[in-house]
């Protein structure tokens, strides 16, 4: 057997769309299904995401080397392998109080388990939740997420905030899902020097700011993992109701991503990337503006709302380095 450098990090997961069938490998960590009409699979690497597709349903496959193994604990479930965690907690809004208290109750969940894991460090989560925008300033459901997201993440968060993604699904409301990766050892934070990073967000935005990094680096130094990102500038929403515009922000602020990090330029073949898009006939726009910008990128399309109104598109994904 091979022994492992103690001083080089675990190679990355390996992240791909693939067709549903035959998604779950001994080496799979986590495959991820989406839309009501994906696949149900009893194994605890396997989540069906509350989002709709818009065109082809691949299914997210992260491979990792090694072998994985799995379990539950309530609503928690994990795998690991390969140096690396995958984590998700699926629970009703009903049953915490709303929001805010099911958001709490899922991160304290996911919190403790990964603080008592080898793999503490985590370098990306995901949340999503139903009807984001519902409810009028302070009262909005994005806001209640948030500070009960604050209130549950414990002391694993306490370094500095993992990237993420937090989009609104159309499926029964209530409904909350939040998945995360984690490692043995931390990633390199990545802010956007366009953008005011969301934790220093003015009070306009809520009373809790939201509690992402704009990019992790992963340890193994080979991939940037990028949260989403949306048409905003400084800390303002840019281009409200323009589809067009808010792609080619979008697009620039993932390249100041690249650049930041020191990440080759461009998104092809080596960049898997999911596209929320807020209104479904907006699908050919976002196809043709992929075409010609992100060219040869493994895309997936879902519906989805983004956490501010007027936003239209967000895009979220995987920079490999090779
Ligand atoms: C933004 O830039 C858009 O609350 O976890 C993007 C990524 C956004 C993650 C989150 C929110 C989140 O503020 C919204």
């Amino acid at each position: 057997m091979r022994e492992r450098n103690p001083l080089s990090a675990r190679p990355s997961p390996r992240v791909g769309y693939r067709p549903p069938a035959g998604a779950l490998s001994p080496s799979t960590l986590a495959a991820f299904g989406f839309g009501a009409a994906a696949p149900v699979h009893d194994d605890p690497r396997w989540l069906r995401v509350a989002l709709e597709p818009l065109g082809d349903a691949p299914a997210e496959v992260w491979e990792v080397d090694g072998e994985v193994s799995r379990g539950r604990q309530g609503d928690l479930r994990w795998s690991r392998g390969g140096g690396w965690l995958f984590a998700a907690v699926e629970c009703r809004e009903d049953e915490h109080g709303g929001p805010e208290g099911a958001a709490r109750y899922a991160y304290g969940l996911l919190s403790r388990f990964v603080a008592t894991a080898d793999e503490r460090h985590v370098q990306r989560i995901w949340n999503y939740l139903g009807a984001i925008n519902a409810g009028n300033g302070d009262d909005e459901r994005y806001k209640h997420f948030c500070t009960g997201r604050i209130g549950g993440m414990g002391e694993i968060f306490a370094h500095g905030y993992p990237a993420a993604t937090a989009i609104g699904h159309h499926a029964d409301a209530a409904l909350l899902q939040v998945y995360l990766l984690a490692t043995d050892r931390p990633g390199t934070r990545v802010e956007n020097p366009r953008q005011v990073s969301a934790w220093r967000y003015p009070r306009q935005y809520g009373r809790t700011p939201p509690s992402f990094a704009r990019a992790t680096l992963l340890p193994a130094n080979d991939v940037l993992a990028i949260s989403g990102t949306a048409a905003v500038v400084g800390h303002a929403s840019a281009h409200a109701g323009d589809i067009d515009a808010q792609l080619a922000e979008t697009l620039r602020n993932l390249e100041t991503l690249l650049d930041t990090s020191g990440m080759p330029h461009g998104f092809g073949p080596s960049a898997p990337l999911k596209v929320y898009v807020r209104r479904p006939e907006d699908e050919e726009t976002v196809r043709i503006f992929a075409a010609k910008h992100l060219p040869g990128a493994p895309l997936l399309l879902v519906h989805g709302d983004v956490c501010r109104a007027e936003l239209l598109v967000e895009i979220d994904g995987w920079r490999y380095r090779g």
